[in-house]
């Protein structure tokens, strides 16, 4: 059977188990949309308004469901749209493939229309790029784009598709699977060695991270971690990995990081960090754990061996997917009780916040939400000093999972609320957006409404670029300058992308309108009235202005 290049290349997505694709349209791929009009059902088109917002919700669906995320965006224009998702998947560790138009392959370097060199452009962004010239290798470096992008490390791969390629007929068969790469598995000797270095340590810690965890995988690490009984400390924006309600969870080692958190990682005498890729978020830039050689003896695992030595010199460096390393765990009994049970003891005492200077009391609404929310809820947010609130005052449990963008892209969360929503219509999905973060890919409200997706987004409106807003008062105090924000009416723009939507004045409102929020069969957003003073949880702005002034005058 002869297919052109856009049909091939769609028959061995579908061989591949690729289900959906989120894309903005581009003349540059016409063969490809025109062989995805024959798979509705199969392969879907998200139609999204802006690359960007396709690109995260691929970004997203790759971090949610461990396969890769599927993005479709035109050339040039398209192209430079989407790089935000591309670099989030990169941090985020979350497979993601991503197809760009190009120009046909006889008008290459000429600075054609809409020209990009991908590979110069993606290079130090993307895990892999590649730009297929001949139709028929198009099963070969699709097999190889879907290979990289979830094995070793996850990350986002660039599939450049100059268009006579596309044109181009082949009677070069599709792919009809996926690559099957196992796990590696860490050796019986490495085992012994990790197990005899925690045995003797006294105070250890367990720090996970990373996205490519399977159910059966954080079973066996939590099974481990109870049985040992030592604390656990989830990497940055991973606090879904480990069973939060778990007498061993201790918190999350990221932005914000509580004084516990510094205090259990600066303390360790071994850390055992599985699938950790040492972000400078885990360890407060690199303070609490010194670059090269950390006090704390280190345990690292990783899925890529690249990730081994590359910013700690480890005291033993273990080359282990992290399921197959979980399980293959024994339990070691040091007698790390007290330790543990501090540890447990100040992450639940974290989770009480001060009562906040503002109509709506977030320390109040994500109490509620820790009662209500269901065990299987997906939680999702961008960036700003909000996306404190569902990372460190909502709990996650076994069922639960948390899309956060390790890269603090602002605009993630509405994109990958709206991905999650359809790759699990049947589960609540709730966006945590700042008001800021939410006008990033707001117009994203339009693709969910298309595509059924029934989201819950939170706007916490604070009238300021909260984050920066910070930085600025430490730094240049009473000095405000572009932080200040004028914004639309939410509730209108949200109503007329057919959503429901309220505002919500008080905290005592916030339970009921989150009620009628879950139960909108269209979706809804909820714009919550926050003060620009309850600038962070634990200090207002006029606080950190003070303590800027005061820094200052010395
Ligand atoms: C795409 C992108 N642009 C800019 C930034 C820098 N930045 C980080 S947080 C922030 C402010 C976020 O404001 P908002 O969403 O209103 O949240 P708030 O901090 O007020 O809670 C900015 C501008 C970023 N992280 N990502
Ligand atoms: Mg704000």
């Amino acid at each position: 059977m002869m297919r052109n290049g856009g049909q091939l290349l769609v028959d061995c997505l579908l061989g591949l188990g690729a289900t959906k694709a989120f894309g903005v349209p581009g003349e540059s791929y016409l063969a490809v949309l025109d062989a995805l009009h024959d798979t509705r059902g199969r392969l879907d088109y998200v139609v999204c308004r802006h690359e960007g917002g396709a690109a995260f919700m691929a970004a997203a669906w790759g971090k949610l469901t461990g396969s890769p995320g599927i993005a479709m965006v035109t050339r040039g224009p398209g192209a430079t749209n989407a790089a935000i998702g591309v670099h989030t998947a990169m941090q985020d560790s979350a497979p993601m493939i991503m197809f760009v138009g190009q120009v046909g392959t006889d008008l290459r370097g000429r600075e054609a229309f809409q020209e990009l060199d991908y590979r110069a452009v993606f290079g130090t962004m993307a895990k892999w790029v590649v730009e297929v010239d001949r139709v028929e290798r198009l099963p070969e470096l699709l097999s190889r784009a879907w290979t990289v992008a979830v094995s070793g490390r996850p990350g986002p791969v660039v599939v450049a598709l100059p268009e006579d390629m596309l044109a181009a007929r082949t009677d070069a068969l599709p792919l009809a699977s996926p690559v099957a790469i196992r796990e590696a598995a860490p050796d019986s000797d490495a085992l012994i060695a990790a197990q005899d270095l925690l045995a003797g340590a006294q105070r250890p810690l367990l720090l996970v991270g990373g996205c490519n965890w399977q159910p059966a995988g954080r079973a066996a690490l939590l099974a481990f971690a109870e049985a040992s009984d030592l604390p656990v400390l989830a990497d940055f924006r991973c606090n879904d990995v480990i069973d939060n309600h778990s007498s061993v969870y201790a918190g999350e080692a990221g932005v914000g990081m509580p004084t516990h958190v510094s205090r259990l990682l600066r303390e360790a005498d071994v850390i055992l960090a599985v699938n950790t890729s040492f972000g400078e978020m885990t360890a407060a830039a690199y303070t609490l754990m010194a670059v090269p050689d950390p006090v704390q003896r280190l345990i690292h695992v990783h899925g890529a061996d690249s990730e081994l030595g590359k910013i700690y010199r480890p005291a033993l460096a273990i080359h282990a997917g992290p399921n197959r390393f979980a399980a293959a765990l024994r339990p070691v009994r040091g007698g790390w009780a007290t330790w543990r049970t501090r540890a447990r003891a100040e992450y639940l005492a974290s989770l009480d916040a001060l009562s906040q200077p503002s109509p709506v009391d977030m320390g109040i609404c994500t109490a509620h939400l820790r009662q209500i929310l269901p065990p299987d809820v997906i939680v999702t947010n961008g960036a700003g000093n909000f996306a404190v609130w569902p990372n460190k005052f909502l709990t996650y449990g076994t069922k639960a999972r948390l899309l956060a963008p390790q890269s603090g892209a602002m605009g993630y969360g509405v994109a990958a609320a709206v991905a999650a929503k359809i790759a699990h219509p049947e589960r609540l999905v709730v966006c945590f957006a700042g008001d800021g973060d939410f006008q990033m890919t707001g117009q994203e409200l339009a693709t969910a409404r298309q595509a059924g997706a029934a989201v819950v987004i939170l706007i916490l409106n604070n009238g300021i670029y909260g984050t920066i807003r910070t930085h600025q008062e430490r730094e240049f105090p009473a000095r405000v300058s572009g932080t200040d924000m004028v914004n639309p009416d939410f509730v209108l723009l949200a109503q007329a992308h057919g959503f429901h939507a309220e505002r919500v004045e008080t905290s005592a409102d916030f339970p009921q309108a989150f009620a009628r929020a879950c139960a909108a069969p269209v979706g809804a957003v909820l714009d919550l009235v926050i003060s620009a003073e309850a600038l962070t949880p634990r200090a207002s702005l006029t606080q950190i202005r003070a303590a800027g002034l005061a820094r200052q005058g010395e």
